[in-house]
């Protein structure tokens, strides 16, 4: 295959299916499917206007590429992502027209998503296809995870992913090219370029030729008429045995045009002409295949006829069954693939645990063997993780060497597929434990957490869940300045689907490495950096497990709580010795995990204390401390002798670099001793 050739409009005239390998019914079936995915659209906006079903996302003048492209491929081991104008793809690839109706009646049995995503938005574990959002460009890293995946098993499937022209211009879709062209993956990219973007044309999208960006990234990429159905087929069966002999990727560029608006909420008479939409319904894909079959003697009057009759009959059947299900009833099911309730509430001090005394950064080393080793499935990856280097903090030092290159290796300098890629493989069946490098670079990658990880069993109505462990250091106090400081917890805290954990003893890292890789939930592993060479204490051998949700107390009294997480637990208390000889007793809880919270335990200590200070070390406005001190005034207000209070950032960037700026902002042991007598005293 060369890299991008351009093929006329009509170059497929003289290509006949048995050059393909098709058999005469293959071909049969290729129109019967374009038929009906072009029935089904039009039975959907039909149902639309008559106010039966809310919206509509047309495939009307794709079926060829759709069709054509998955049929290529093998139902029985490959994958696809399809994206939501791929009806085609959908029915070609076993979605029955019921299910279709379903998702578009917004039904409890839909099996894409249970009614929870709009109309389109395909996904069925069993069929090798995993669960899309409606964010543009987002699938394509979880394509390369998945492509990863299969390279790991050694396993000989292949995987599509479809999109539109306008998501190419998503750095989601430079990212998976890139990572994809890197690691030579079974990947195909189909991009369905219907010349518009809602009404954005192509020319004000794509600056060049898409196809021939895959030349950069190393791999080759044809541009295709796409209402070709026999030339669409023919150029992905070739992508298909190149991704399946390991030859790598390859990028199709089919050309196409869509025939209604961009969904039932558009109006496309503001963008384009009807004589254009006219032009292009002359090349309409399933009258061609028609033709071709008519020309060939495939079909004759009465089998169009019967055709027809099956068509309309299924359709008719799939609706009225469709309509008559019931609705949903679950709104705040399934936001976990296992939803943990924190309690009962911890009481007193845990024992320390025995074992050799380490610091924080050798015990995160240490408890990712034991983790690697333990569990098969584990995979790790990040900016310069591999090998003997290991990290900037030497987290992951060695592992390459003990495990091997394809559980323990360098990715691109690119968060948002970091993530992605992780997703991907997750779903596809390993637990990715990802490196962002620093907490402060995680911000590219917030799409994929909040919108894709975070919401992935909740949109699949729990068919698919992603247990991925997400390690990043944060925090300040090591003079990072602006870019190495930052405090990230309150974001994701906030985002239903994911937990959140913060170890601060190397125990704890040892217990929530393993609760969290054992857990089907995303979780974002949150490591102080500040304590990384500070913290010091026992690293317990042989099992030794944290459940998610549970808080310890770290200093037992009686006079004010102090809930601390992090660096700023360990800094509790130090503060709580310092207290006790001020004859003031604190208890402190160092939370350990922000998501699930253990509330039990805030209680029945806000409760014994009648006082809470909160210490954190993000700006107090909106920060995570935000949240606690609403809960303990709205929950504990009775037992309350004082007003709740936090010890945290004012509204600055974290943070200056300068000692004498730092110095100032970061909480210390001996502020939190000056808050707590205050708050003790009031
Ligand atoms: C990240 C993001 N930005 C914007 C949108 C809104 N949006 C939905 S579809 C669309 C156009 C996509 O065009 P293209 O990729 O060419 O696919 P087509 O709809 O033409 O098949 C836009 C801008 C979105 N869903 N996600
Ligand atoms: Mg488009």
């Amino acid at each position: 295959m060369t890299s991008h050739r351009t093929y006329g409009m009509d170059f497929d005239r003289n290509l006949h299916h048995a050059e393909l390998g098709l058999s005469d019914d293959q071909v049969i079936e290729m129109y019967r499917l374009m038929l009906t995915t072009r029935r089904i659209d039009d039975r959907l906006f039909a149902l639309q206007r008559q106010g039966r079903a809310p919206f509509v996302v047309g495939s009307s003048g794709h079926e060829a590429i759709q069709v054509a492209s998955t049929l290529a491929l093998d139902r029985e081991r490959d994958w696809v992502l399809p994206y939501y104008r791929d009806m085609g793809v959908a029915f070609a690839w076993g979605f029955t027209a019921e299910e279709i109706f379903l998702g578009a009646f917004a039904k409890k049995t839909d099996p894409m998503s249970g009614g929870r995503q709009l109309p389109g938005h395909w996904s069925s574990p069993e069929r090798r296809v995993l669960t899309q959002s409606s964010v543009i460009g987002t699938q394509y890293p979880h394509a390369v995870g998945i492509a990863q995946a299969v390279a790991n098993r050694g396993d000989d499937a292949v995987v599509a992913v479809y999109g539109g022209e306008g998501s190419t211009s998503e750095g989601d879709w430079h990212e998976a090219m890139n990572w994809a062209g890197i690691r030579k993956l079974p990947l195909i990219f189909v991009i369905e370029n219907n010349r518009y973007a809602i009404s954005v044309p192509e020319e004000e999208q794509v600056a060049g030729s898409l196809a021939a960006r895959a030349e950069a990234y190393g791999f080759p990429g044809v541009e295709v008429d796409g209402n070709r159905t026999l030339r669409v087929y023919k150029v992905m069966q070739e992508a298909v045995r190149r991704a399946r002999a390991g030859e790598g990727p390859t990028l199709i560029e089919a050309e196409t045009y869509r025939y209604y608006a961009h969904t039932s909420d558009d109006n496309d008479t503001l963008y384009r002409s009807r004589e254009e939409v006219e032009t292009w319904r002359k090349r309409d894909p399933v009258a061609r295949v028609r033709q071709y079959l008519i020309e060939n003697r495939l079909l004759t009057e009465a089998e169009e006829e019967r055709i027809d009759n099956e068509v309309i009959a299924t359709l008719a059947t799939a609706v009225e069954k469709a309509e008559a299900a019931p609705n949903p009833d679950e709104p705040t099911s399934r936001v976990y693939a296992r939803m943990i309730e924190p309690g009962p509430a911890v009481m007193e001090p845990e024992p320390e645990p025995a074992g050799e005394v380490v610091n924080m950064i050798t015990a995160i080393n240490r408890a990712l063997h034991e983790v690697m080793e333990a569990h098969d499935d584990v995979v790790v990856f990040g900016e310069d993780v591999a090998r003997r280097k290991g990290g900037v903090f030497k987290a992951t030092q060695e592992l390459t060497d003990r495990f091997g290159p394809d559980r323990c290796f360098n990715t691109p300098i690119a968060e948002s597929s970091i993530i992605g890629v992780a997703i991907g493989m997750s779903a596809a069946g390993f637990k990715v434990v990802p490196e962002i490098q620093f907490a402060d670079y995680i911000h590219p990658a917030f799409d994929q957490l909040v919108s894709e990880a975070a919401r992935i069993s909740f949109r699949s109505d729990g068919r698919w869940n992603v247990p991925m462990v997400v390690r990043t250091p944060y925090g300040a106090g090591i003079h990072g300045a602006l870019y190495h400081s930052q405090s990230i917890e309150s974001f994701y805290a906030h985002v239903p689907g994911l937990k959140v954990v913060v170890p601060s003893t190397p125990a704890d890292v040892k217990g929530l490495l393993f609760a969290a890789v054992e857990d089907p939930d995303p979780v974002m592993f949150l490591e102080p950096k500040k304590l990384y060479r500070l913290a010091k204490g026992p690293y317990p051998a042989g099992s030794h497990e944290v459940p998610l949700g549970r808080a310890a107390i770290r200093h037992a009294g009686t006079d004010l709580t102090i809930i601390a997480y992090g660096a700023m637990a360990h800094f509790a208390a130090e503060a709580a010795t310092l207290l006790e000889e001020l004859d003031i007793s604190p208890e402190v809880i160092d939370l350990r995990c922000l998501k699930p919270l253990d509330w039990p335990t805030i209680e029945e200590s806000v409760k014994k204390t009648s006082r809470a200070l909160i210490v954190y070390e993000d700006n107090e406005f909106v920060g995570y401390g935000a949240e606690l001190a609403a809960q303990i005034a709205d929950k504990t207000f009775e037992w309350l002798d004082a007003p709740v209070r936090r010890y945290a950032l004012p509204d600055v960037p974290i943070m200056p670099y300068a000692g004498s700026l730092e110095n100032e902002l970061y909480p210390t042991p001996e502020g939190i001793v000056r808050k707590a007598q205050e708050l003790a005293k009031y």
